[in-house]
């Protein structure tokens, strides 16, 4: 039976495609969820693709991925920067976890410039669009295998 991999996206991530187009892109959340769970299944793997808008369910769904997944790919959004608790919860997951942000962090505001998430990850994509996605999938397979 193949292993699901988790794809856990923070708030406002729902409103891709109408939300600044010109920083996250014209995809919707649909589509990138669509192209990365077709590319994960190519690497044998089930994929878990969710969004929340609360960081309590973010919480929830982070401790669930490391009970019941092979691995994570994360873009926790705004919590990025301010959850402690969301930094918490991936440090307690043993799988291997991979952060994922749409835009580039570091040529943004300076409030962005730090994310919680970074330490505890294995590896970090950002301001690649939604490719972003796919590569984190396959260092997943990399690691995993
Ligand atoms: C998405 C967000 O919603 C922002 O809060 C982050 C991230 C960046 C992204 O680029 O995917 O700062």
């Amino acid at each position: 039976m193949p292993k699901s991999v988790y794809v856990l996206n923070g708030p406002n991530l729902n409103m891709l495609g109408q939300r600044e187009p010109e920083i996250y892109g014209s995809e919707s959340l649909d589509d990138i969820a669509n192209r990365t769970k077709k590319h994960l299944k190519t690497l044998g793997f089930d994929c878990e693709f969710r969004q929340t808008n609360s960081e309590a369910e973010l919480v929830n769904w982070i401790q669930e991925a490391g009970r019941d997944g092979a691995g994570l790919i994360i873009n926790a959004a705004a919590y990025s920067h301010t959850s402690v608790a969301v930094r918490d919860a991936l440090s307690a997951v043993a799988v291997p976890i991979i952060e994922v942000h749409l835009s580039n962090i570091f040529t943004r505001e300076p409030f962005r410039h730090h994310s919680h998430v970074s330490a505890v990850a294995k590896g970090v994509i950002c301001g690649l669009g939604a490719h972003g996605y796919l590569l984190a999938a396959d260092a997943l397979k990399e690691l995993i295998s």
